[in-house]
C-alpha cells in the first residue's frame, strides 16, 4: 500500500528526526511537574574576537562564573511569567506517539518560590506558533495566539489557521477569534505576526504572515469598543511560497513603521538550494512588496530589526540559512550560517557579514542588555553548535565579537528571549533547548553566564517550542 506522507508530517516528522539523530536521553523529570531548579555551569568557550564561530575549533569550556555566584538565586515570586508556544505529540503509556495533539500554550510563573506550569490547548489546531500579549485603548487585554492545522480534509472542519485572543474570566480561559482563513493550499499556518501601531492611528496593529502562500495580513483593531477588526490582506504570493518571519521597525528613520517579511521556497528533505530574500512593506504609506534583502539561492527564517547599535536608528539581521551537502544524518555545511547586517540605504545584494556560525541554521536572534551598561547585546540560537553572544565592536557595520554562552544547548527552533521577568532593569535570557528538552534561564554573573533550569520533559521530542515571550502576572489572574 501506497501512503503519501502529509505535509505537516513531513514537516514535523523531518524536525524530530533531526532531534532524533542528535538526542540524548533520560534528562529531564515529569513534564508537568514545574521543574526543577538547578543552577549549572554552562559549558562555555571564547571563541576569540574573530566574528567566526566554530564549535570545532573552539577553546576548551571553561566554568562559568566566580564563587561569589548564586545563579540559583531567582526571586520566590517574579511580576511577569512566560507564554511558551509549542506543538506536541502524544505521549501513550510513557512511550511517545506519532500523532500530533493539541495546539499547547504553557504559562510558566514563579510563586512561591516554585516555577509552576499552567496549560492552555486549542483541539481546533496542531500547533500554537507564537503567542503575545496584546492590548489598546478599544481592546482588552489578552493573549493572542497565532495557530497551524493538520492539512486541508474534505468535510472537515479544523483546518482553518486562527489568530485568536484569549482571556480568563472566572479561573476559565476562552478565546475570541480575530481572523480565521484558509489560504488555498494543503495547509494553513498563521506563521508569525509582530503587534505596533503601523498605521499611526495610535491603536497597534497585528502584522501577520503565512505558510504556506506568503499572504501579509494587517489586522487593525476596531475604532471603538465592541467593534470588528479589519482584516487587510496586503500581499499573496502562491503556495510554493512560505513566510516564516515578521518584523517591524522605522529603518530610514521618517517616523512611519516599515513591515518586513522572510519569504523564501519550500523546505526540502535534502535541505539544499532554498531561494529567499527579505521584502518590506510600508503599510500607511500603501507602499508594496519590496525587496531589501535577496539572498541568492540561499534563505532566512529569521530576521531581527531594532536599534541594537544604539545610534536612535533601526536595522536589519538576517540569520542566513547554511549551504549544505548530503541528507540526515550526513549532511555536511558547504557555507555556514552568516548574520547579515543590512541599513536603510544597504543595496539588497550586499548586506555585511557581521558574524558567522558554523551550523546549518539559526532560527531566533533576541536583543537584551545582559550586564545592564545600557547597550545592547545579540544572541543568536542555533541549531546544534548552540548559543552565542554577539556584540558590536567599534564599527557596528564591520565584524562583531562572537563568544560561545553554551554549547550544550540545541534544537530545531531553540527559541530564545531576552526578558525582564524580574523587573531589575537587566535582561535575563531564557531559551528552550528542545534537544535537551528543558527550559533555561541565564544571567550574567561577573561578566560570565549562569545557566539554571526551569523547566524540564521527561520526553524531549514530545514537544517542540516554537515561540517564548513574557507576559505580566497581572494578567493572569
Ligand atoms: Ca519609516
Ligand atoms: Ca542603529
Ligand atoms: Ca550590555
Ligand atoms: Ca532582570
Amino acid at each position: 500500500m501506497r501512503t503519501e506522507t502529509p505535509l505537516w508530517a513531513l514537516t514535523f516528522a523531518l524536525a524530530f528526526s533531526l532531534v532524533l539523530a542528535i538526542s540524548s536521553t533520560g534528562c529531564g523529570d515529569d513534564d508537568d511537574g514545574g521543574g526543577e531548579t538547578t543552577a549549572e555551569a554552562p559549558g562555555t568557550g571564547q571563541a576569540g574576537s574573530t566574528g567566526t564561530a566554530d564549535p570545532g575549533n573552539g577553546d576548551d569550556p571553561e566554568p562559568a562564573g566566580g564563587d561569589m555566584a548564586s545563579p540559583g538565586d531567582v526571586p520566590a515570586d517574579l511580576p511577569n511569567a512566560l507564554m511558551l508556544s509549542y506543538a506536541q505529540f502524544i505521549v501513550e503509556d510513557g512511550q511517545l506517539t506519532p500523532n500530533p495533539g493539541p495546539a499547547r500554550l504553557g504559562i510558566l510563573r514563579r510563586s512561591g518560590g516554585e516555577w509552576q506550569m499552567e496549560t492552555i490547548e486549542d483541539e481546533s489546531a496542531i500547533v500554537f506558533h507564537k503567542a503575545m500579549v496584546y492590548e489598546s485603548e478599544t481592546v482588552p487585554a489578552g493573549i493572542v495566539t497565532l495557530s497551524g492545522t493538520r492539512p486541508v480534509r474534505e468535510g472537515a472542519s479544523d483546518d482553518e489557521a486562527m489568530i485568536r485572543i484569549w482571556r480568563r474570566s472566572g479561573g476559565e480561559w476562552s478565546a475570541e477569534t480575530l481572523w480565521s482563513a484558509k489560504f488555498g493550499g494543503r495547509i494553513n499556518r498563521m506563521r508569525d505576526a509582530e503587534i505596533a501601531d503601523v498605521f499611526g492611528d495610535g491603536r497597534p496593529d497585528i502584522a501577520v504572515g503565512t505558510h504556506d502562500q506568503g499572504v501579509f495580513t494587517m489586522l487593525r483593531p476596531p475604532a471603538e469598543a465592541g467593534g470588528e477588526w479589519q482584516i487587510q490582506e496586503l500581499d499573496r504570493r502562491d503556495q510554493a511560497t512560505f513566510i516564516h518571519e515578521i518584523e517591524i521597525g522605522d529603518m530610514d528613520g521618517d517616523g512611519t513603521l516599515e513591515v518586513y517579511a522572510t519569504p523564501s521556497e519550500p523546505n526540502t528533505l535534502e535541505g539544499h538550494e532554498q531561494r529567499g530574500e527579505v521584502v518590506r512593506y510600508v503599510p500607511k504609506d500603501g507602499e508594496g512588496r519590496t525587496v531589501v534583502a535577496d539572498l541568492g539561492n540561499r534563505h532566512a527564517k529569521e530576521i531581527y530589526v531594532g536599534d541594537v547599535d544604539g545610534d536612535g536608528r533601526d536595522e536589519l539581521y538576517v540569520a542566513v540559512e547554511a549551504l549544505t551537502e548530503g541528507r540526515d544524518p550526513n549532511v555536511t555545511v558547504v557555507e555556514p550560517v552568516e548574520i547579515r547586517r543590512y541599513d536603510a540605504d544597504t543595496p539588497p545584494d550586499q548586506g555585511v557579514v557581521i558574524a558567522t556560525i558554523n551550523d546549518r541554521f539559526c532560527r531566533f536572534l533576541t536583543v537584551g542588555d545582559v550586564d545592564g551598561d545600557g547597550k545592547k547585546e545579540m544572541v543568536a540560537a542555533s541549531y546544534s553548535s548552540g548559543l552565542w553572544l554577539l556584540q558590536p565592536g567599534r564599527d557596528p557595520r564591520g565584524e562583531w565579537s562572537i563568544e560561545s554562552i553554551d554549547r550544550d544547548s540545541s534544537g530545531f527552533e531553540h527559541a530564545s528571549i531576552f526578558a525582564d521577568l524580574d523587573g531589575d532593569g537587566t535582561d535575563e535570557l531564557y531559551v528552550a533547548a528542545d534537544r535537551q528538552g528543558e527550559l533555561r534561564r541565564y544571567v550574567w554573573v561577573n561578566g560570565r553566564p549562569q545557566r539554571t533550569v526551569i523547566h524540564s520533559r521527561a520526553i524531549p521530542r514530545s514537544m517542540m517550542t516554537w515561540n517564548i515571550n513574557p507576559i505580566p502576572v497581572s494578567m493572569l489572574q
